[in-house]
């Protein structure tokens, strides 16, 4: 099991869309371990494999509470088989665009198929958090980001800012100190 370094936007790897995966084989396992470490430590409760520089169809999930027991998910070859005309409105954050976080419209429920790791074929319904969960991976495989849903001025203004750190070299400059001060003192 290794931790790997997370991708940051703007690497245009991103923007991939990953190949789908073939047999489930060791190589596919030690890329699960190494998602499962990787997300967990960042924290987050996703992961696609192209957040790790790696072009497959694979994706980690764990939405347990706080302190409740781990409950990891592994979703390979995931594909939205149906969504429903119902849409909503939820905040997303993502491990690529850190300290980022924006209200995003999407469906409220989703049919997924998708391979659990012995290759065994599922096909579930997903509504709340799992839904926007598995929306915003299933997104991260064809190269969507959350961004990608957002207005093209928020769009701008968040590619700008990592655009500058990453010719900086350095981490984005927090998003709330863009925002005027409401009382200037002196
Ligand atoms: O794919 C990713 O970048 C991971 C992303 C998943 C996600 C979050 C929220 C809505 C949709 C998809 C994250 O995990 S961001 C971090 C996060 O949400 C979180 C981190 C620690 C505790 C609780 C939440
Ligand atoms: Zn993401």
């Amino acid at each position: 099991m290794a931790k790997r370094d997370i991708l940051i936007l703007p690497d245009k790897r991103l923007r991939l869309k990953s190949e789908p995966v073939g047999a489930i084989d060791k190589a596919i396992r030690a890329l699960v371990d190494d998602m499962f470490e990787t997300m967990y430590d960042a924290p987050g409760i996703g992961l696609a494999a192209i957040q790790i520089g790696v072009p497959r169809r694979v994706v980690t999930m764990d939405l347990a509470k706080k302190d409740d027991p781990k409950a990891p998910q592994v979703f390979i070859n995931p594909e939205v088989t149906w969504q429903s005309g119902e849409k909503a409105v939820a905040e997303e954050g993502c491990l690529s665009i850190p300290e980022y976080y924006e209200e995003v419209e999407r469906p409220t429920a989703v049919k997924v198929k998708f391979l659990d790791l012995a290759g065994k074929p599922h096909e579930i319904e997903a509504s709340g958090l799992l839904a926007t969960c598995l929306q915003h991976e299933i997104d991260h495989i064809n190269g969507v980001l959350f961004i990608d849903h957002i207005s093209k001025l928020k769009r701008d203004m968040v590619l700008k800012k990592f655009k500058k750190a990453h010719k900086r070299g350095g981490p984005v400059t927090p998003f709330s100190e863009d925002k005027e001060p409401s009382h200037h003192i002196g």
